[in-house]
């Protein structure tokens, strides 16, 4: 007998039966519909304090906000652990982990089996983009983690008004989530982040029937469903068979001095400061940079032939370390208040501390491992290098007015970037849409000395920043994006560009000091959508002439010849890279697309 806890709110038969079927399998106390109420949010909070999982922080210091601390073992999304079972396996393509749909099915079936007893099953529908947009979707996420409630309450749209949405037969995609530790008559947590060992986590997705099962893991993208798993995995696949975009991009708003608007989207493999360009604060005057999103684009062709897109989410899940009032002041106001922290540091105040927050830990801390942390002889970090915020859009101050449009917004521009020391200029112009699609294609980021596995100097492609979220095979996606180019008008289509802010000198110094002089690249971008400016057509596109980046207020800092090498092409580091890519594109097999093989050769033959 499956204990409601409260009235069902839907007239949806098939969500109703779909939601009794799952509390039969999972055997919790009670089933709860969440309403999405700030009382409701509220109340789980309190019951999190209580429960001991949760630290309430120092309302004078960081009002409205709390501090959760995960097990050691269940920091980060876990790759090796993330399926894509397709029917075929040939369809989750070579970069993606695969397993017979029906073998997976059973295998988590049989965990799934009471995995909620002693726990409440929550019923959270929730809407990915704004309410009623037509480009948004709505997700159902069943979980027994009152902590990913109150995370998708901040990430997502949750509650009655998305039923009210979804009516008596709308359509949802099913996401299924338990952290994997049912609890014995009596027994409760104790204060400790409950999740199963690193075997028996399954971040798993079904791309034909469109569900989401994920189990053994309370963190981030495994168990906040709407993000990684719903917002690309799934809806990769949606957007291919109905002819949308559903990226890793940030979007964000650009106003010249003159008062035009223009909205570009950027993907970046992780670490390249996705979250710091979409808050950036400009260096040069009379611009404006706005926040849409920082991390995740869906787009969809307008009625007037552009590509509109909106923001799935609705808050950030950024990464605490490194943030601070020089690189992201706009990240630092929006977790000043009304936010969820994992994994950093708890200062004797009831504040957060981080590594790199900008200042020395004020005092004794406890770490991200509940022990007690001196900076003086601490030999390992206070915060967990992917620590955590959860914080609302709605407090950021450099949020777009208009950024819950629901028809979204019309894109002039798409970036590419990664971390590139060397080779890739400071900024390249694709010959056209085909050409731009080659560029998504070979984005990667130079390997550190830090990472074991592989060669310094090599370079980790990661496709349209896209490697762990394409829903499906990688070569296929290829093709989508070159059929877009096919359905899309040419000059209404986006122009785009790839930017390199880490290019080294040969002796290792940073040519260019990014953030907020970035907007000096982003304003060639501007005026090149506009054809308002005349670039240098090179072997590896088009580019501006040295004097045409604005250096304003910024001459010693980056001279004249500092900008002629962040504008040089490297014709031996390109032909090294022309045969990386041949390497790269060997994974594929036949599902690369022609047209890509193609640019490869052009660009080899351009180089001489
Ligand atoms: O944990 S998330 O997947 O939400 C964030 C990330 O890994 O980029
Ligand atoms: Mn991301």
């Amino acid at each position: 007998m499956v204990k409601y806890l409260n009235d069902c709110p839907t007239n949806n038969t098939k969500l109703a039966a779909w939601v009794e079927e799952w509390a039969k399998i999972c055997k919790p106390e009670g089933v709860y519909w969440c309403d999405g109420s700030q009382a409701e949010y509220n109340r789980l909070c309190d019951e999190l304090v209580e429960s001991g999982l949760a630290t309430r922080l120092n309302p004078k210091k960081r009002p409205n906000s709390l501090l959760f601390r995960s097990d050691p073992s269940d920091v980060a999304r876990v790759e090796a652990r993330t399926y894509i079972a397709s029917e075929k396996q040939e369809d989750a393509g070579p970069t993606n982990n695969w397993i017979d749909p029906k073998e997976l099915k059973k295998t988590m079936l049989g965990l799934y089996d009471g995995c909620m007893r002693g726990r409440i099953m929550y019923v959270i529908p929730f809407s990915m983009g704004p309410v009623g947009s037509k480009i948004a979707k709505i997700g159902v996420e069943l979980t027994d983690s009152a902590y990913v409630v109150i995370n998708m309450h901040v990430m997502t749209r949750v509650g009655t008004k998305v039923l009210e949405v979804l009516g008596a037969d709308g359509e949802f995609v099913p996401c299924v989530h338990s952290v994997g530790k049912p609890l014995a008559p009596g027994e409760s947590d104790n204060g400790i982040w409950p999740c199963a060992p690193i075997e028996q986590k399954y971040i798993a997705h079904f791309p034909e029937t469109r569900e989401i099962w994920s189990y053994g893991s309370g963190y981030g993208g495994n168990a906040l469903l709407g993000k990684k798993c719903l917002a690309l995995r799934i809806a990769s696949v949606q957007a291919r068979d109905e002819g949308w975009m559903a990226e890793h991009m940030l979007i964000l708003k650009l106003t010249n001095p003159e008062g035009e608007v223009k909205y570009v989207t950027g993907a970046f493999p992780s670490a390249c400061g996705k979250t710091n360009l979409a808050m950036l604060i400009p260096s040069i005057k009379g611009w404006k940079v706005e926040t849409v999103g920082d991390d995740i684009a869906w787009m969809k062709f307008g009625e007037d032939g552009r590509l509109y897109a909106i923001n799935p989410e609705a808050g950030f899940f950024g990464v605490a370390p490194g943030t601070n009032m020089q690189s992201n002041p706009n990240a630092m106001a929006s977790c000043s208040k009304d936010t969820i922290f994992t994994n950093v540091a708890l200062t004797e105040d009831g504040d957060v501390w981080w590594e790199g927050i900008g200042y020395d830990a004020p005092g004794k801390l406890i770490d991200w491992k509940g022990q007690e942390w001196d900076q003086a002889t601490a030999t390992t970090p206070a915060a967990h290098p992917n620590a955590r915020f959860t914080a609302r859009a709605a407090n950021c101050p450099a949020i777009a007015s208009n950024w819950e449009d629901p028809a979204g917004v019309p894109i002039s521009a798409f970036l590419f970037g990664g971390r590139r020391p060397s080779t890739v200029p400071l900024i390249h112009q694709s010959f056209d849409w085909n050409h731009g699609v080659f560029m998504g294609s070979i984005v990667g980021s130079e390997v550190t000395a830090a990472a074991l596995d592989l060669k310094a100097g090599t370079v980790r492609r990661d496709p349209f920043a896209m490697l762990p979220f394409c829903g499906y095979n990688m070569g296929d996606y290829f093709k989508h994006w070159l059929d877009i180019g096919k359905t899309g008008d040419a000059d209404k289509l986006p122009k785009i560009f790839y930017v390199n802010w880490f290019r080294k000198t040969p002796e290792g110094k940073w040519l260019w000091p990014g953030f907020g002089d970035n907007s000096r690249v982003l304003k060639w971008i501007f005026n090149r959508c506009d054809n308002a400016i005349d670039a240098e057509k090179t072997q590896i596109g088009y580019m501006p002439k040295v004097d045409d980046i604005d250096r304003t207020g910024l001459e010693e800092k980056v001279t004249r010849e500092d900008m002629e090498q962040l504008l040089a092409i490297d014709v031996e580091g390109w032909k090294k890279e022309v045969e990386m890519i041949k390497e790269h594109y060997k994974r594929f097999g036949s599902h690369l697309p022609k047209e890509l093989e193609d640019q490869l050769a052009a660009l080899e033959a351009r180089l001489g």
